[in-house]
């Protein structure tokens, strides 16, 4: 999973970056130039639990990467996005919008005043436009071809549904629709989480900036994040962390409480393996089936598939060994149409 974090300059977006992967990277400078880059590993107790059990010489949690980007290089504020950050974002599988809800006088907001829904939907805006305009000129140099098939009839609907408005991600594709125009990379597509970066004042607030009424009514999912906090505890060791947190008064860890929501707002789960070499997450899209879950590993375990022998996480444990969870039936075989549950353990079979 790779997640790019945008937004306007100076609304915490390096804030939010170190917040959720402990990094150092430099707030506040508008020298720097680069994207920062880093990776969040999931924490997940299945996987500590069953390396207690297996002794592997490899623990391997599922990852995040974020990319934050680099701020605009073409001098003007008013646009959260430049070119460079726009070819960025090609590659990446969801957006997080970091908008600003904090007030703090000393840090100037480019459009003059703190208002989240404004820069929602200016950001929304941004990117329709930007596809809106590689759909034009597509379609254009494709009616001159003569060129009408079904990507050309995906391409209008595309440019029809941003016309009035909308977001790609509203627009109702089949799944060989959705192929015929994957190759554009539309960023108004991609999954996007608005996290509202608040100050320390607004902890326990319902909504104080009215974020939440901008997100039901664009159906984007909201996550509220103390930034500035968040980014000081994150970069303590791992021990000091919960005592400051009570401290503070934050609730449950932001990276766990992202976490979560990520996962539900882009439909993914995990799949276990577990052995002496390594004991190992793999995050997958919900109803996967057993040989596209076993593509994520290596393609030739797809290509050679013959068996998936699985046995749930919970049943597992409830059994206490592999040898108990044999004799009460839970070890099952599969074929590669089974989907794949949550918290599969899962031993491909495969010949190549
Ligand atoms: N008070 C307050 N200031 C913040 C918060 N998040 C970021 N800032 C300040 O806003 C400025 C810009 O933050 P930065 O993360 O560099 O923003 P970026 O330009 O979007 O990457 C810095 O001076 C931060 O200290 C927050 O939650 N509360
Ligand atoms: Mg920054």
């Amino acid at each position: 999973m790779k997640v790019g974090i945008i937004g306007f300059a100076r609304s915490g977006k390096t804030t939010i970056f170190n917040s959720l992967t402990g990094a150092h990277a430099a707030v506040g400078t508008f020298g720097s130039r680069d994207s920062n880059v880093a990776v969040l590993k999931v924490p997940d107790e299945r996987v500590d639990r069953l390396a207690e059990i297996y002794k592997p010489k490899k623990k391997t949690y599922a990852e995040f990467q974020f990319v934050d980007i680099a701020p605009n290089e073409s001098g003007g504020d008013d646009k959260a996005l430049d070119s460079a950050a726009l070819t960025a974002l090609k590659n990446v599988d969801a957006l997080v919008h970091v908008v600003r809800a904090f007030g703090n006088e000393e840090v100037m907001h480019p459009l003059g005043s703190v208002d989240p829904a404004r820069d929602a939907r200016s950001l929304e805006e941004e990117l329709q436009l930007c596809d809106l305009i590689i759909v034009e000129r597509r379609i254009e140099r494709m009616e001159k071809e003569n060129r009408k098939d079904n990507e050309y009839k995906v391409l209008v609907q595309c440019k029809e549904h941003i016309e009035n408005g909308h977001s790609l991600r509203s627009l109702e594709l089949s799944v060989q629709e959705k192929r015929d125009i994957a190759g554009y990379c539309f960023l108004s597509q991609k999954p996007l989480l608005l996290l509202g970066n608040y100050g320390d004042e607004s902890i326990g607030n319902e909504d104080p900036a009215g974020l939440d009424a901008f997100g039901k009514e664009s159906g984007l999912t909201v996550i509220a994040f103390c930034g500035a906090m968040e980014m000081e505890v994150a970069q303590l060791p791992e021990e000091d962390r919960p005592a400051f947190r009570e401290d503070l008064g934050l609730g449950e860890e932001s990276r766990t409480q992202f976490l979560q929501t990520a996962y539900d707002m882009l439909g993914l789960m995990s799949f276990l393996t577990a052995g002496e070499p390594e004991v190992r997450a793999w995050t997958i899209p919900k109803n996967t089936k057993a040989v596209d879950a076993a593509a994520v590993i290596h393609s030739d375990i797809a290509r050679g598939f013959i068996r998936a022998e699985i046995v749930n996480y919970a049943h597992f444990i409830a059994a206490g060994s592999m040898a108990k969870a044999k004799e009460a039936g839970h070890v099952r075989l599969e074929g590669k149409e089974y989907i794949m549950q949550d918290g599969d353990i899962v031993l491909f079979r495969f010949n190549v």
